[in-house]
């Protein structure tokens, strides 16, 4: 019989074998309070539709219907893929009857989606983007969905979920994503360090893989869309030349948050999506995307800032607000705001002069 003291190597296998995301839910909270069921569930139901999601991306090519555009436009006057109406119907689908989600606020929909049945017990909103880097599926490149969980305030009467128009991303319970790579990895935190989970295809599972994951200080990687330098602030630009300058800095950019954002997580580096000089709001969207991944970010030891303000301390001033995005490893995130704030100051100094000259 194995010692109690010292788990065999097979004992140690199988129980990290039988890790699944519900039960290291429960395990973070340490007790079996209704809360920790409840974002037990809440977590599970999120992995069934990562399932979904993937079943339907790994056979995309060889499905009617799956790959290409409806011909309709989603109110950010964004092209709408059938992969975006599928996957945001999904996370809706498997909700319905869980009595944990009363409301859905994603990218593809103008207002949030309630669930009336879910609303006299389900205190819980889900914010998310269902196809995250959704160019990359037509050709069959890694993709995501971005997701966070907030408490619900108030009752919420006219349905107009106005709480979320009053909290910043801190009041976030839990957030993740899900990266469908050539595995499809859960990376999760319920502000407590940051989880990372496999699908294990042969048993329908997510099986824990890494724990308390943390991003190097400092990174080689910069992500970022070059393509936009001519549109950018003179800041970034000062930031991207130095980068080009110095040794010791790589570009890598997918064309989808997710994959980027994992890599740097893994490796260290910054990804940066700033605004332009037309657009200063850049393209992301808060609620769905800059703040799920702060608030990780945070978690692994990172930070998240617009340029001029920490991600997680910005208030949407409506649901479908965007934010400049600067995330990575916390070194990497300082050297790029110490251009923002160089630039700031040379501005602010030209300024003076002129009003003086
Ligand atoms: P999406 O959610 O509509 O796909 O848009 C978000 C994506 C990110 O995944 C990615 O980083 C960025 O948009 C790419 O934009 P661009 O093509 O402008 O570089
Ligand atoms: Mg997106």
């Amino acid at each position: 019989m194995a010692n109690q003291e010292q788990p065999s190597a097979s004992e140690q296998t199988l129980d990290r074998d039988c890790t699944t995301l519900s039960r290291h839910v429960l395990q973070q909270f340490k007790t079996f309070s209704p809360e920790a069921q409840d974002l037990s569930a809440i977590m599970n139901r999120i992995a069934l539709a990562g399932k979904l999601v993937a079943r339907r991306l790994s056979r995309a090519g060889l499905m009617a219907g799956t790959l290409g555009f409806t011909g309709e436009v989603n109110v950010q006057g964004e092209s709408v893929k059938k992969m975006d109406v599928y996957a945001n119907e999904v996370f809706i689908s498997v909700f319905k009857q869980s009595g944990l989600i009363c409301r859905l606020a994603s990218e593809e929909m103008d207002k949030p989606y309630y669930i009336p049945e879910n609303c006299p017990i389900g205190r819980y909103t889900l914010l998310y983007d269902p196809i995250d880097g959704s160019s990359n599926v037509d050709i069959n490149l890694n993709v995501g969905s971005i997701f966070a969980i907030r408490q619900q305030k108030g009752e919420d009467l006219d349905g107009a979920a106005t709480d979320l128009l009053q909290e910043n991303g801190r009041e976030q319970v839990a957030a993740g994503y899900i990266l469908y790579g050539p595995s499809t990895m859960l990376v999760y935190s319920l502000g407590n360090g940051v989880h990372s989970f496999i699908l294990d295809p042969s048993l329908g599972e997510f099986i824990l893989s890494q724990e308390n994951i943390q991003i190097p200080d400092r990174g080689p990687i910069y992500s970022t869309n070059e393509g936009n330098f001519w549109q950018w602030e003179e800041s970034i630009r000062d930031y991207t030349r130095y980068v080009h300058r110095h040794e010791g800095y790589t570009a890598r950019y997918s064309g989808a948050l997710v994959g980027d954002m994992h890599r740097i997580l893994m490796q260290g580096g910054v990804f940066l999506y700033p605004g332009t000089v037309k657009k200063p709001e850049g393209k992301l969207r808060l609620l769905y995307e800059t703040a799920p991944l702060a608030y990780l970010v945070e978690q692994a030891g990172g930070s998240a800032s617009t340029g001029t303000e920490d991600i997680l301390d910005v208030i949407p001033d409506k649901l479908h607000a965007r934010t400049p995005l600067i995330i990575g490893s916390k070194e990497e995130v300082k050297l790029v705001k110490s251009f923002i704030d160089d630039r700031a100051r040379r501005d602010s100094q030209s300024a003076v002069m002129a009003s003086q000259s």
